[in-house]
């Protein structure tokens, strides 16, 4: 049985990537914040008690600050395969919290590394690098595009995919770096501009909340479905060589773009009205089941510069020339599926009929080994 540790096994990715790997029948090991709330949600339908026979979960309080812990577990649990995810992960606070974010997002990758050479256990490590560290750079981005971070967690990352470079040139560790593009589920946190604007729909819709505030409608990202992201994770540590790979779609869209198509999805046209601060989304038109809920006419997108960043990435799009013909991996889902998945889930999540082209979507393209449609529900309920 192969064993792995994942660092932010809470987290959007680790908690798929747990799921793949335990439908592997790996072992998998998860280091988890203590915290004064429940940070478990999106794992807890896959944890079973540890003292249950066949249990091949397990989790380890630990802090990506805490090199003492970090040595401790891995020397321990000895993995074959390290997954490192834990970071301070939203661009935005990281502008707030930079110091922090370098300690987490950089220095913590060190830290990891730097237990896995003291231990002296043989093991391959992933680094969770990210297309931020592209910045400015023009598109499509690929393996040979220059870095030019534009925030200190893009900053963060590009110390973090360097250390890993060479900690497996000096140490001749398997140490790889996937550089994904943003990917979105219906586990996506909160505040990714994504899951604020498919949540705040389903809001909009039950008649809990009247409008959304965002900030940059123009910049462009390629967004991808997250669990077949972290199919790719485990195919390259499965290679003979460890390498870097970039991962995304290949297709870009707007923030404005994606509104737009999550709206009409659920039946609501928006049109748009000035530019800049001033720019808003009225109600144009809706479908009938609507009724009483909305009105045309009715601002429902406005603009609050404080989600504007003090440097943004404007556009951002994979070119995934070699993720396609060195690993054979290519995403299945498309964009407009990717907004009806979320869409779908948020929807269902409050209590309103979904469409269910989403839910269809990810019954038909195979992705068995996760109940990301169905676990926080059934839970709720
Ligand atoms: P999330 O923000 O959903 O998850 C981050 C995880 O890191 C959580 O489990 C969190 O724990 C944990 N974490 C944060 N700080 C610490 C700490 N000090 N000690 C221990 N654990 C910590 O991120 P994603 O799942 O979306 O992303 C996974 C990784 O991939 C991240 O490194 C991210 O930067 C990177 N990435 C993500 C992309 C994306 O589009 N999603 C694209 C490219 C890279 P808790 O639950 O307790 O907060
Ligand atoms: P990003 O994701 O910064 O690309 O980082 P996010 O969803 O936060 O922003 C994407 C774009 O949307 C614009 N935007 C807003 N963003 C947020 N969060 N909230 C808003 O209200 C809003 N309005 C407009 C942003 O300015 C930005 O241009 C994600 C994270 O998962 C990183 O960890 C990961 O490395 C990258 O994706 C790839």
């Amino acid at each position: 049985m192969k064993r792995a540790m994942i660092t932010g096994i809470t987290g959007q990715d680790g908690s798929y990537l747990a799921e793949l790997l335990l439908s592997k029948k790996y072992e998998v090991h998860g280091l988890i914040r203590r915290a004064s709330t429940f940070n478990t949600g999106r794992i807890d339908h896959i944890y079973i008690d540890p003292h249950t026979p066949n249990a091949r979960m397990f989790l380890h309080y630990g802090d990506i600050s805490d090199s003492g812990q970090l040595m401790n577990l891995i020397y321990n649990i000895k993995p074959d395969e390290i997954y490192h995810f834990g970071a301070q992960s939203h661009v935005r606070v990281s502008f707030d919290m930079p110091e922090y974010t370098g300690d987490i997002t950089g220095i913590g990758t060190t830290r990891i590394l730097e237990a896995v050479r003291r231990s002296g256990i043989r093991t391959k490590f992933y680094q969770a690098s990210s297309s931020e560290m592209f910045g400015a750079s023009s598109p499509p981005q690929n393996e040979k595009s220059p870095f030019y971070p534009r925030s200190p967690y893009a900053a963060a990352k590009v110390y973090a995919y360097w250390i890993t470079v060479n900690y497996r040139e000096a140490y001749n560790l398997f140490a790889c770096n996937g550089i994904l593009f943003n990917h979105e589920s219906p586990r996506r946190g909160e505040t990714f501009v994504t899951r604020k604007i498919t949540r705040a729909l389903a809001n909009i819709l039950a008649g809990r909340q009247k409008k959304i505030f965002l900030g940059n409608l123009n910049a462009k990202r390629d967004w991808g479905f997250a669990p077949e992201y972290v199919e790719t994770m485990w195919i390259m540590l499965q290679q003979e060589e460890p390498d870097h790979y970039v991962v995304g779609t290949g297709e870009s869209h707007t923030i404005r773009e994606f509104v737009e198509e999550a709206f009409s999805y659920a039946g609501v046209e928006i049109e748009w009205e000035q530019k800049g601060k001033y720019e808003k989304g009225l109600v144009r038109s809706f479908e009938k089941k609507w009724d009483g809920i909305l009105k045309e006419g009715q601002t429902i997108v406005e603009i609050d510069p404080k989600y504007f960043r003090p440097t943004e990435v404007e556009h951002l799009q994979a070119d995934i020339t070699k993720v396609r013909e060195k690993l054979g991996w290519e995403p299945r889902t498309t964009f407009d599926e990717l907004v009806q998945i979320m869409v779908d889930f948020d929807m269902k999540q409050i209590g309103l009929e979904p469409v269910g082209n989403g839910i269809r979507t990810c019954e038909m393209k195979g992705f068995t080994y996760t109940n990301h449609d169905f676990a926080f529900y059934a839970k709720m309920k």
